[in-house]
């Protein structure tokens, strides 16, 4: 009994749900232990809970996935490979499909997580060799896509810049045959503009500071980031965490093992583009200074100075102001990203593809930028801070939902558990007609004055007194002192984020299909995809947590990870996962584990597993009211019962060690 309770002082509880009370504080302290015992994963249940270390860890090896293949869930230490592990084998047996949605703020980890998921298939699951071609291809995606897709922003040195959403396709025999990537919005405008303390997409900066003398050449680069404008705006082309020579190698061997090539000519184009400079004749008009792209001087003089206007039949060219020149050079880098981007995506799904697409199951990772706020929030945030709202909805109706099933499924009342849901502020969002989005789209497509700032006004005309939105014009006199005029504010579910209206129109029209009446952007309608496709699957989860804002080993803020803790809805979760009954195991788990407890059920149980577990406890001298039988499953109602019962194991363990250490003292 001694030992087992030594064990929970020493390196905290394992799964929260657990936990003798569940308050914020208890919460905290048991995951501040494990973390200075650098265990960073704690459960809820299934649910996996994961504090950066910002360290290595060495747990993350062949060895550790051996021990974690097949092996039962609660069996061992929680870990990332447990998860995944459980996700592979219950889709094997189950046949069926399932998705692992990694969330938390930038920073916390979610790629990190994303990536060792990933290698844990690749590297334990059954393998022939015809197939380790397509798993190399699947595990060569990350570098690339990250080269291209992510960049150092100020909270993080690899932040990601998208969303990305991969399937890992498996046969019967839970072999990984193929792969297939979604993306979602790249962040295009860092390709132009970075704040300061930002780089551009790390790409960049690998091609310059570690391409061979004869590819720069060849492309007319130089070896010295700071040439061009587009690297040097945030002022911090060096990092000290960041190693782009190296870099290039990993991306360069990956780009070849995907079969790419071809590339590095558009991605200097952009640099080139960037340093076109403008001069102004004597009625203003944009004049092309230098042609450092190598294309015909007169064409890109025609395309970067004037508008081309239709009228009937004829074309008509209008010049632009430096201004504009400006804008369309931007614009075209912009879009030449963009496209790339795509591009490159759809000729990883090539690769990855999966020849024999009849008989197969999927996992989906799901790892989207994290929910972010800046000193100054724009456009971008916005979007990303909604997709983390959607998600996060997602979370909410597929966990309640899924703790509602189970209890139905094994015929146990029901008792329902008060939470927030943060509908309100997705619909404040994303609602027809009234929300943040349809009145965007239809300001961008409403012909005349349309401004950044009539934006703001026909939102605050709309919005009214809604409880989550907060302008300079509709704030009481408390807030309105913090918030500028062309502002608005939303209380998110992780936060209060402010807004500047600034470039919303232009960046939104970027996104509009503009052949499509019904107004409708392109991401609001692509996420509500992602959850269609997420809704058929079963669901795992990793929350992660940013274990401080330095980026420091070792420091647990504790500040910062009780807001994270809070905003992520974890003590909900456990409090749904505790309403009623905080344990429930299949009765063949928990009879294979305790029975030694009971001589008339050890060392063999001949009868239906329900039937053992019945006789178990009534051995161990359970109460009517501490447990209930589901169908396949005992629910026990307090972790105290638990305790007992795994304390006497302990203790039983023990003794019948010592026994065998006396009998065999003489050998
Ligand atoms: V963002 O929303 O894309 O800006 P992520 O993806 O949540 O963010 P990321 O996985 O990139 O964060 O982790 C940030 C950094 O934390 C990594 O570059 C590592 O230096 C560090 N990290 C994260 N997880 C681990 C880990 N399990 N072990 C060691 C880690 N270091
Ligand atoms: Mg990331």
């Amino acid at each position: 009994m001694e030992g087992a309770l030594t064990a929970r002082d020493r390196v905290g509880i394992q799964d929260f749900v657990l936990l003798d009370e569940t308050t914020d504080a208890a919460f905290l302290s048991n995951l501040k232990k494990r973390f200075s015992k650098d265990l960073i994963y704690t459960y809820i249940g299934t649910l996996l809970v994961s504090v950066n270390p910002y360290k290595e860890l060495d747990i993350y090896n062949k060895k550790q996935m051996d021990l974690y293949m097949g092996v039962n869930f609660f069996e061992l230490p929680p870990h990332i490979y447990a998860l995944a592990d459980n996700a592979y084998q219950t889709m094997l047996t189950e046949f069926n499909n399932h998705f692992i949605l990694i969330s938390g703020e930038s920073g916390a980890g979610k790629t990190e997580a994303s990536k060792k998921i990933l290698q844990y298939y690749a590297v334990s699951c059954p393998s022939t060799t015809l197939l380790n071609t397509v798993r190399d291809k699947m595990l060569m995606s990350n570098p690339v896509l990250e080269a291209f897709g992510n960049a150092k922003t100020l909270k993080n040195d690899n932040s990601s810049r998208f969303g990305k959403y991969m399937d890992i396709e498996f046969d019967s025999q839970g072999d990984a045959v193929g792969g297939h990537i979604l993306n979602y919005l790249l962040e295009k405008s860092r390709v132009v503009h970075q704040n300061h303390g930002e780089r551009n997409f790390h790409i960049f900066y690998q091609l310059v500071e570690g391409g061979e003398d004869n590819l720069l050449h060849q492309l007319g680069l130089e070896r010295d980031s700071q040439h061009y404008n587009y690297l040097t705006q945030g002022e911090c082309a060096i990092v000290s965490s960041i190693n782009d020579r190296n870099d290039w190698k990993t991306v360069k061997n990956a780009l070849q093992i995907i079969n790419i090539d071809h590339l590095f000519g558009i991605i200097a184009s952009v640099l080139h583009l960037g340093n076109v400079q403008f001069d102004s004749d004597s009625k203003g008009h944009a004049l092309l200074n230098n042609n450092l792209l190598g294309v015909d001087a007169r064409s890109l003089q025609e395309s970067l100075t004037f508008r081309k206007i239709e009228a009937r039949q004829d074309q008509v060219l209008s010049p632009f102001t430096i201004d504009h020149a400006i804008y369309a050079r931007d614009a075209l880098a912009k879009a030449i990203y963009g496209q790339t981007f795509t591009w490159l995506v759809s000729r990883i799904n090539e690769s990855m593809e999966n020849k024999d697409p009849s008989r197969k199951t999927v996992i989906g990772l799901l790892d989207i930028y994290g929910f972010e706020v800046f000193y100054v929030n724009s456009f971008e945030q916005f979007c990303i801070n909604y997709c983390n709202e959607k998600l996060q909805q997602l979370f909410i109706q597929l966990t309640l939902k899924a703790e509602q099933e189970e209890y139905e499924a094994e015929d146990i009342e029901w008792e329902p558990v008060q939470f927030f849901n943060n509908k309100i502020i997705c619909d404040l969002v994303e609602e027809k007609h009234r929300g943040i989005i349809s009145i965007l789209d239809e300001e961008c497509l409403r012909p005349g004055d349309a401004t950044d700032l009539t934006f703001l006004e026909r939102l605050e005309d709309k919005m009214g007194n809604h409880p989550h939105f907060v302008t300079h014009k509709l704030a009481d006199k408390m807030t309105r002192k913090t918030l500028e005029r062309g502002d608005f504010r939303l209380l998110h579910y992780a936060g209060e984020v402010t807004y500047c209206v600034v470039g919303f129109l232009d960046k939104n029209n970027d996104l509009l299909y503009r052949n499509i009446k019904d107004v409708a952007t392109q991401f609001k309608s692509s996420l509500l995809k992602l959850t269609e496709i997420l809704m058929a699957k079963e669901a795992w989860y990793i929350r992660c947590l940013k274990s401080n804002e330095s980026k420091q080993p070792g420091q647990f803020d504790e500040a910062l990870i009780r807001h994270q803790v809070k905003y992520l809805g974890l003590m909900e979760h456990l409090r749904v996962r505790r309403a009623g009954f905080a344990y429930r195991r299949k009765y063949e788990v928990f009879l294979k584990r305790y029975k030694p407890l009971c001589p008339a059920t050890w060392p063999h149980w001949n009868g239906v597993p329900a039937d053992g577990v019945e006789v178990l406890v009534q051995h161990l001298g359970y109460f009517p009211n501490e447990y209930k039988m589901g169908r396949t499953k005992i629910f026990i109602r307090h972790p105290r019962t638990l305790y007992a019962t795994e304390d006497a194991y302990e203790k039983c363990k023990h003794e019948l060690a010592t026994k065998l250490q006396a009998k065999y003292k003489g050998y």
